[in-house]
């Protein structure tokens, strides 16, 4: 019995190729040589490429016809959507679209269709879909520096090479702008936030173009992140005033300059006032008169200016409110080509916050969530974590500001208000690394972007089946036997239904471990210094901003633990609709998972599991180590499946992970447990390390891949 399961699998592996891969196709992992047949009346660049797409690798074994229309309800799906409808007798399938953005997207959901196992005679000849995208922006924002370093970035060096540019073209501009398409992503702002003015000069706007012009086919459009001192730090100007007349004159000839180079440019994004970023506050002039300036010179072009509302000063105020007192009072005020961008959380992208109750707060203003790729604070490229599930939390939050069902999803993809500009942007975990994201596994969590950004609705339980078996299936080359198609049908559901496993038991569980093991019930920013991967709760900087520090974060004392953000405490809380205000503002009704963010709650409140928060927090901390262990367990069963070159460096990374975890928990129970005065419950396991030597060594950055023997005195 045993022979023949082994044979099978010989047998079954042979027709399908498993050699190794080292990441770079992504997804993408499309089988050769199908030569469909394609029908396609119109040339564009854009219609090309999707035609190029099927041709090589379309398996369906019925031809497709490619057709722009315009009628009634094609129209109604707008240019990026499409209908895939099979003719009446099964033999022939029509993608149709009233743009040509449209029919690439529609020939990227038949290739996934394909890829994902998805596609059966039966399933073909009632093929009937009909898609549109629920953001009008589905924008990428990369951190990159024009020195090639990425801030916050995991995956190598930037993936724009500034100095071989415009002349020396890589050919990874392109692989990532198909790699977008595929997943409609269909914007890419790709300088950092906190902007060198040097991206606007003539020098590297020539450079910008060439990127343009190779995305452009692919319905990827350019933005830049500007500095909004440039008109004295480029122009030379004496003032960046936004109100001043030679200011507005500047980039007004700034953005005709671009636009001569780049006529589809998408606009600006831009980081005013914000951790030393200069801004329309440094003149006195309020963000929405410096969103609104830009606004103008962009507006005959169709550009647009996204304002990010990130904004927070070392004042008395609690930082979770600032933004929200900032921007609030300017509803109303900012041009409709102003969007203002909005961090997920109202801090800064932690394992876990409450919305940013800033998302309920403007009615006339349109507003898009910021979610980030890059794992910043969920252990960079080392560890695993799918975030759908985080950024689902996110937009199927009820702010309650219309009533009942006012997610944060209804309120930016515009049902709730009719503002016409929709955008959803994600902090890029990209880099040249040659699997692009470092972690084989974040790429599941560019591909989530995408398709969140695209359907929100998608649960992250499709989200990450899809992506599981378009990066792990083996690739089926349209050669392949067929006669062995029936072996291969019994060990193709094997392996299914193991992806399953790994989909159910590691992806979804994957962020509420690295919440359980790093910042348990709402505790949050407690970070080491500087780089934001190890534990620091104990970090005390003489003379740095307290608002930087893990302790005006976690409040620990003799009595409890927690910021009382309630109407006892900073009043945070109060920012929120009713009646999710009151339920947050009421230790004893405010979610557990958020109960530390917002009371600062006795060591012996009771839990709803009965335990005191101690021995809740000790729970939790554990559970988040044995979940990592299991993530071990469940990947080495992945052995016989697939490349070994894959599979040892998801191992290798889960040993780290593991590793972490341990010491997460260590140092964050050893560390509060001298406030809470109690033992570690009984039942669960013991510290490894001592407290006094993780508070003596320091987190070798240089080194993160391997942070515990990075770690130096
Ligand atoms: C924080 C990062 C910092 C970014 C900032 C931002 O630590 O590097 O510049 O956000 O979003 O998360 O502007």
């Amino acid at each position: 019995m045993r022979i023949i399961s082994i044979l099978t699998f010989v047998l079954f592996f042979s027709c399908f190729s498993i050699h190794a891969e080292d990441g770079s196709a992504l997804w993408l992992r499309y089988p050769t040589g199908a030569k469909a047949i394609i029908m396609n009346k119109k040339q564009s660049p854009t219609l090309n490429i999707a035609v190029s797409e099927l041709r090589n690798f379309w398996q369906g074994g019925i031809p497709i016809t490619l057709e722009i229309q315009k009628n009634k309800e094609l129209r109604a799906l707008g240019n990026d959507g499409y209908i895939i409808r099979a003719s009446k007798d099964g033999k022939h399938l029509t993608i149709t679209s009233s743009g040509e953005q449209g029919i690439l997207y529609g020939a990227y959901h038949l290739l996934r269709l394909q890829a994902t196992g998805q596609l059966s005679e039966s399933t073909l000849k009632s093929l009937n879909v009909s898609e549109k995208p629920d953001y009008r922006i589905r924008v990428l924002n990369h951190w990159d520096n024009l020195d090639g370093t990425i801030e916050r970035g995991y995956a190598g060096h930037s993936l724009w090479k500034w100095d071989e540019l415009p002349s020396v073209v890589s050919p990874r501009y392109e692989a990532y702008a198909r790699a977008n398409a595929s997943i409609g992503i269909n914007a890419t702002v790709i300088n950092n936030v906190n902007a060198s003015p040097e991206i606007l000069s003539d020098d590297y706007l020539q450079k910008v173009k060439v990127l343009a012009d190779i995305f452009r086919p692919y319905g990827l459009k350019i933005y830049l992140s500007i500095n909004f001192s440039s008109p004295a730090a480029l122009g030379g100007l004496s003032t960046s005033d936004p109100l001043d007349k030679e200011v507005i004159a500047w980039w007004k000839k700034k953005a005709k300059d671009i636009y001569s180079l780049i006529p589809d440019f998408g606009g600006f994004l831009v980081k005013a006032n914000s951790e030393g970023q200069p801004g329309p506050c440094d003149y006195g002039r309020t963000h929405a008169e410096g969103a609104n300036i830009l606004a103008d010179v962009l507006k005959p072009y169709h550009g647009i200016v996204m304002w990010r509302a990130f904004v927070y000063s070392p004042t008395d105020s609690d930082r979770a409110k600032q933004a929200y007192l900032e921007f609030e009072p300017l509803d109303g005020k900012f041009r409709d080509n102003v969007i203002v961008q909005i961090k997920n959380g109202p801090i800064d992208f932690q394992p876990r916050e409450p919305f940013s109750p800033l998302f309920g707060a403007m009615k006339k203003t349109a507003v898009m969530p910021e979610f980030q790729i890059t794992q910043e604070y969920l252990g960079f490229s080392n560890h695993l974590a799918f975030l759908a599930p985080m950024w689902k939390e996110c937009l199927d939050s009820d702010t309650y500001m219309q009533g009942e069902g006012s997610t944060i999803a209804r309120v930016t993809d515009g049902s709730l208000f009719p503002h016409p500009l929709t955008a959803i942007a994600g902090v890029a975990n990209i880099g040249d690394d040659p699997n692009w994201c470092g972690h084989p596994f974040a790429q599941a969590n560019w591909y989530a972007f995408g398709r969140l950004a695209w359907k929100h609705s998608l649960s992250s339980e499709q989200i990450g089946e899809e992506w599981l078996r378009q990066t792990f299936l083996p690739v089926i080359d349209a050669q392949a036997n067929l006669l062995t198609a029936k072996v291969v049908q019994k060990e193709k559901e094997q392996l299914f239904s193991q992806l399953s496993l790994l989909n159910s038991q590691v992806l979804q569980k994957s962020r509420e471990a690295v919440v359980d093991y790093m910042m348990p019930l709402g505790l949050h920013h407690i970070f080491a210094w500087g780089h934001h991967y190890g534990p620091e709760p104990w970090c005390d900087i003489p003379g740095a901003r307290p608002d930087w520090m893990p302790s005006y974060y976690h409040r620990a004392d003799s009595l409890g633990i927690g910021f009382d953000r309630s109407s006892t405490g900073s009043n945070a809380a109060g920012q929120y609709h009713s009646p999710l205000c009151e339920e947050l503002d009421n230790v004893d009704t405010c979610p557990e998972n958020l109960l530390l963010w917002f009371h600062h709650a006795s060591w012996n409140h009771q839990m709803k599991s009965g335990r005191t928060l101690w021995a809740e927090m000790c729970h939790a901390y554990d559970r988040g180590v044995k979940e990592v262990r299991n993530f071990q367990k469940v990947w080495d069963t992945m052995e016989p499946y697939i490349d070994s070159e894959r599979f040892q460096e998801v191992r290798h990374r889960l040993k780290i992970q593991s590793r972490d975890a341990v010491w997460w928990r260590d140092a964050c129970l050893l560390y509060f447990g001298q406030f809470s005065k109690q033992p570690i419950p009984y039942e669960l396991e013991r510290p490894v390390h001592e407290l006094k030597d993780m508070m003596e060594y320091q987190l070798d950055i240089t080194n993160f891949e391997c942070p515990l023997y990075g770690f130096t005195k």
